[in-house]
């Protein structure tokens, strides 16, 4: 019944779309894919105007810094493993564009680039950083090793996108205004590799991104090994939307993309769909069904029709070993329940299994995050709601939000009218879906997280989140043109202070971007309202 009602409700949205933004329609379909016809080309802008996500402060004062043959990057005064890292890494991401040899030393050195520890760094925060550019060289300072990382991706953007270059004179003063700040992608519809993720944190991690959410799993696929229940993965692993073979992560594979995230100040959070979306371990198990009867594997895109035994104490053993594996896999703080659009559980069971749940997250020593529809629950004691609304949520369902925000539970906002990355561009784009509306460019972009629920003050939103449902996304094609350019407005949402906000003046260094973003060879969405560069 509820399928249907979401279904229909699909429907009404896609006719919705068709009346309201018909202007946009025609727009898309009369231009194309590409710049206007007989527009001038958009004038270059000066490297600190083009900085994204744009920094709390920049000023351009005095000659610059030439990186050249002879810059030594310097980790010091002291050696610090962490620091040393960040140096490492930021040699790998600058000598491929610049060709240049940039060596790594210890110590506190003379000209070049220079990175430095400095708890008492005034006007950073835990995650900013200073970046001080003149004739001797360019001094990255920052609180923490992130910082540091961050003033390097900072700097690679001040940097030609090929070949070596002078940074202008002048200082960066920087911090984000959010801690959280995230993209989701969802490799349960279909199934995609570490080595497609990986190379989604690197393009992340650039615009200052700081958390991956993973999901794992839903109906039509488990992703993870777990020792404890290896038909999940083995059979329940083996299928995807559309029929395809599916996959799944092993533990080490999952080890080394935390790994990897984590060296660029990238958490992992992990979420584990339940007590709804759990149709691919109830045709793994067959003891995990109320009727101890096995299901089939699932490959079409309805949602809301699994559930989990919320009866049996199987249940709990399952949901039990399954998260204790997972905790011991995660270093980060956040263990994330899903709990969204559980409809084939009735509301009382729903919310005695998420006591349950949540009480195990806690007990292996993590913080849960979930979608929304915990606020209709009881969220436990610091739990974190992730907001999935859009502009027509029913004022109850918002109000349970806010009020539980107004109790104490951080919000993370992805309104699916903004922050939905499978939701298509325009009619005319390929993959994607319309059921919360189409998503411009400009509308990811254009909107407060700070004031985007009435009665939630901005001191209760962790942070913004995009998300990458793939029910219709199945290549590495689509989910860039799909996530890009839209992603960087969320590092933009998250990370720039509320008075830098402006789409005019996004828009041009988001147009500043796309020789970067083919140089990394991301196939992007050449939004015609944008103008490229
Ligand atoms: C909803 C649903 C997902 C879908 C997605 C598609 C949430 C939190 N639950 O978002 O299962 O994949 O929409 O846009």
């Amino acid at each position: 019944m509820r399928v249907l009602r979401r279904t229909l409700g699909t429907f009404g949205t896609f006719l919705g779309v068709l009346g309201v933004l018909s202007g946009s329609v025609s727009c898309t379909a009369a231009h194309g894919d590409d710049a206007r016809p007989g527009d001038d080309p958009p004038a270059a802008l000066a490297p600190f105007e083009r900085l994204l996500p744009a920094p709390a402060s920049a000023r351009a004062d005095g000659p610059g810094y030439a990186v050249g043959p002879g810059t030594v990057i310097h980790t010091g005064p002291g050696p610090d493993e962490d620091v040393r890292q960040v140096g490492e890494l930021l040699a790998e991401q600058l000598r491929g564009p610049s060709g240049l040899p940039l060596p790594v030393v210890d110590g506190p050195g003379g000209d070049g680039i220079r990175l430095r520890i400095d708890e008492e760094a005034e006007g950073v925060g835990d995650e900013g950083y200073r970046l001080e550019s003149g004739p001797g060289g360019i001094t990255l300072t920052a609180r923490t090793p992130a910082g540091l990382f961050h003033a390097g991706q900072t700097l690679r953007q001040l940097l030609p996108v090929a070949g070596p270059g002078t940074v202008p004179g002048g200082t960066v003063t920087d911090r984000p205004r959010f801690a959280y700040r995230g993209a989701m992608v969802d490799i349960a519809r279909h199934f995609f590799t570490v080595e497609q993720v990986k190379r989604y944190v690197d393009q992340l991690a650039q615009y200052k991104v700081n958390t991956l959410h993973v999901h794992l799993t839903d109906d039509q696929g488990w992703r993870l090994a777990v020792d404890s229940w290896p038909r999940l993965a083995e059979y329940g692993g083996g299928s995807e939307v559309g029929g395809g073979p599916g996959g799944y992560w092993t533990k080490d594979e999952y080890r080394e993309l935390v790994a990897y995230a984590g060296r660029r100040y990238v958490d992992v959070v992990p979420e584990i769909d339940m007590p709804g979306h759990v149709n691919a371990a109830l045709a793994s198990y067959a003891e995990l069904n109320c009727d101890g009867k096995v299901r089939e594997r699932y490959t079409g895109i309805k949602v809301g029709f699994s559930s989990l035994c919320v009866g049996k104490e199987r249940t709990y053993e399952f949901i039990d070993q399954v998260l204790g594996e997972l905790a011991e896999l995660t270093p980060g703080r956040y263990l994330h329940l899903g709990g969204d659009e559980a409809h084939s559980t009735p509301a009382a069971d729903y919310a005695a299994f998420m006591d349950r749940a949540q009480a195990v997250v806690g007990r292996y020593g993590k913080t849960v995050v979930a979608w929304h529809q915990l606020a209709t629950a009881q969220p436990a004691a610091g739990a974190v709601l992730q907001y999935w609304g859009h502009d027509r949520t029913p004022a109850a369902e918002k109000a349970a939000v806010v009020a539980a925000a107004k109790a104490g539970h951080p919000l993370i906002l992805s309104p699916a009218d903004r922050l939905y990355l499978d939701m298509k561009y325009g009619l005319a784009t390929k993959p994607g879906q319309v059921w919360a509306g189409l998503v411009p460019v400009k509308r990811a972009y254009s909107w407060n997280p700070g004031a985007y629920l009435a009665g939630v003050p901005e001191s209760a939103v962790l942070g913004v989140e995009a998300a990458l449902w793939t029910e219709t996304i199945a290549t590495r094609g689509d989910w860039e043109l799909m996530a890009f350019p839209r992603v960087l407005g969320l590092a933009e949402l998250g990370w720039s202070p509320a008075a830098s906000h402006d789409w005019a003046s996004y828009s041009r260094r988001l147009g500043a971007q796309g020789p970067r973003l083919q140089a990394q060879d991301i196939s992007y969405y050449r939004a015609p309202d944008v103008p490229w560069q």
